[in-house]
């Protein structure tokens, strides 16, 4: 069985990060090991959230795992809270990097042309610095623009997309992938640049009018839990959007009108028949 580690927060209400990583990763038949950075009693955007950092249980909990011996198939780091977790997490890749570890990016910091509450250009700086050690990183737009420093353009072409995929690539990830990139009108999806084959990849779907927090680790999730499982990457961010796109779609007929978050308990089900 593959073992992936993943590092990010508990909201311990709000269906997002490690709530979402944990199940779903589990579901796609991977050992999850988690590594929580802080609690908080929500995700940042409901008013007045808790958060008990965690930054010094990091170092001891790595030095146990350490002495234990274990190893990672993949480690998937997405939000963090601080710029020190950042330097902790790059010194956490080189402990546990073996030949054929996954090193996978989420960097976790804005979205619609706007920094999280929590962060300033500082933790943007810091999280370029993160990409520049993995093997896949997954921004979207915004994350995207933010660390490269190239204007945020909420209506895009191809053309834009390109550049912001090579401004990523020269951070130097394997598989450069923006999410949320809409190429045609009604048309959303992920467009992905790998270095090794200098190829481009793009998967267009409909899009979903709707917003929901915590897609983004659910996307994520889902495409590590699928290379994991043996599915090419291209393969794998195609089955994550449409499986985001699908809970999304099912989200929306729940007469209780969730806001904060997505029902993908309801759907694990039929990501385990996707391909
Ligand atoms: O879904 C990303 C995310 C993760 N963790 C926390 C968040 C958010 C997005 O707002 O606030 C704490």
């Amino acid at each position: 069985m593959k073992r992936v580690l993943t590092i990010q927060d508990i909201s311990c209400l709000g269906k997002c990060s490690l709530t979402i990583a944990l199940p779903v990763i589990s579901a796609l038949g991977s050992e999850t090991v988690i590594l929580p950075t802080a609690v908080l009693s929500t995700h940042t955007m409901f008013k007045n959230f808790t958060c008990k950092d965690l930054s010094d249980q990091l170092d001891p909990i790595v030095e146990h795992w350490k002495k234990e011996g274990f190893a990672f198939d993949a480690i998937y780091t997405g939000y963090l809270g601080t710029i020190d977790q950042i330097d902790q997490m790059k010194q956490l890749f080189r402990d546990f990097r073996g030949k054929d570890t996954i090193i996978f990016v989420d960097p976790v910091m804005a979205d619609n042309g706007k920094l999280y509450p929590a962060f300033n250009m500082e933790y943007v700086k810091k999280n370029a610095e993160l990409c520049a050690e993995a093997d896949i990183i997954v921004p979207n737009i915004t994350e995207a623009s933010f660390m490269t420093g190239a204007a945020y353009r909420e209506e895009h072409d191809e053309a834009y997309i390109k550049d912001l995929l090579m401004r990523l690539n020269a951070f130097g990830a394997k598989i450069s992938v923006l999410t949320g990139v809409c190429l045609e009108p009604g048309k959303i999806g992920v467009m992905a640049y790998e270095r090794a084959s200098d190829t481009y990849f793009t998967y267009q779907r409909p899009r979903i009018d709707a917003v929901y927090h915590g897609t983004g680790d659910l996307f994520s999730s889902t495409c590590i839990g699928e290379i994991m499982r043996g599915v090419p990457w291209r393969d794998a961010l195609k089955i994550a959007a449409e499986y985001t796109a699908h809970t999304m779609k099912v989200t929306l007929q729940n007469p209780a009108k969730p806001w904060y978050g997505v029902d993908f308990e309801a759907t694990i089900p039929d990501l385990l028949a996707m391909k």
